[in-house]
């Protein structure tokens, strides 16, 4: 393998000075940043701990899918947010998808700053270009021995190869593919944090991202296909509640989904590819 961009000297010299980091920690080979990160947490780890590693042998999505990616190709980290209930708008904090949602909206800022591309949300957690999946969101809330909240968010994308043979649920893509050239993962790495840092900060002083989110999913005035547990909807999503579950306007009326995989519905992924 060609020697890593990064290292631990090299995040730490990138990450320094920006808002919100306390400390970042480099890992050539991982099992889960995510659950590496929630390891610190139990021990103490502050709030604004980084974790990113170059290679996990058990990267995760949701519903313990795997997150693959080959080695030194792609951003796969985790941030540490511990919300304190003294913040002004706390319900806000209680919703795990409010951290997706800033982490979401923060690479998507990045996308057109850094590399001057427009990057989508589809509904809830993933993150797309030209309707190919980018990359994806995994927030973990957990409570501590003492009752205290944290919220780990890993954040996984592609960026050095291609994606588009593998054989995943939904059609990929990674960044160098979308420019067509390679990406310094340092820079645009920084490039995200500084934007969550920012976000974050909104959050807390009581500014909802939830609006903004909303406008920039791909999947809002789109036909769907909903795949539930035991159920499959089609309809048309309308828009998003006060929680972030998605509007479905089917022939009945509109149903609100919570969790569940969402497909648009002339997005060509292939059903047959699902586990
Ligand atoms: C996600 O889950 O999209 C969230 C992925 C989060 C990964 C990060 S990496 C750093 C941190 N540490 C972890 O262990 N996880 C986080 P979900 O919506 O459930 O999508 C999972 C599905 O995406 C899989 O079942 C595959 O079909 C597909 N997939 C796997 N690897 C992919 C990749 N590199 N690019 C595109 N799709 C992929």
């Amino acid at each position: 393998m060609a020697e890593s961009d990064l290292s631990q000297q090299a995040l730490a010299r990138l990450l320094a000075g920006v808002p919100f980091v306390t400390q970042a920690l480099y890992l050539q080979a991982t099992t889960s940043t995510n659950d590496v990160l929630k390891g610190m947490a139990r021990e103490g780890a502050p709030e604004g701990t980084l974790v990113l590693a170059d290679e996990q042998t058990a990267g995760r999505g949701r519903l313990n899918r795997k997150w693959l990616a080959p080695a030194g190709t792609s951003l796969l980290f985790s941030l540490l947010f511990r919300p304190s209930s003294a913040w002004p708008n706390d319900a806000a904090f209680r919703s795990p998808l409010v951290y997706t949602m800033i982490c979401s909206l923060a690479v998507r800022d990045a996308a057109r700053r850094v590399l001057g591309i427009p990057v989508g949300i589809k509904w809830p957690n993933d993150l797309t270009h030209d309707g190919r999946k980018l990359g994806g969101i995994l927030t973990e809330i957990s409570t501590d021995a003492e009752g205290a909240r944290h919220v780990v968010v890993g954040i996984g994308l592609n960026v050095n190869w291609d994606p588009s043979d593998a054989e995943f649920d939904y059609p990929a893509t990674s960044l160098s593919n979308a420019v067509g050239h390679p990406v310094a993962r340092g820079e645009f790495v920084r490039a995200v944090v500084e934007r969550i840092a920012d976000r974050y900060a909104d959050l807390r002083a009581g500014v909802s991202p939830l609006r903004e989110w909303e406008a920039a999913l791909d999947t809002i005035g789109r036909e769907v296909v909903v795949e539930l547990p035991g159920e499959r909807l089609i309809g048309v999503a309308v828009g998003v509640d006060a929680d972030g579950a998605l509007l479905v306007r089917m022939g009945d009326g509109v149903r609100r989904v919570v969790a569940g995989d969402v497909r648009l519905r002339d997005a060509g992924a292939a059903p047959s590819r699902r586990r």
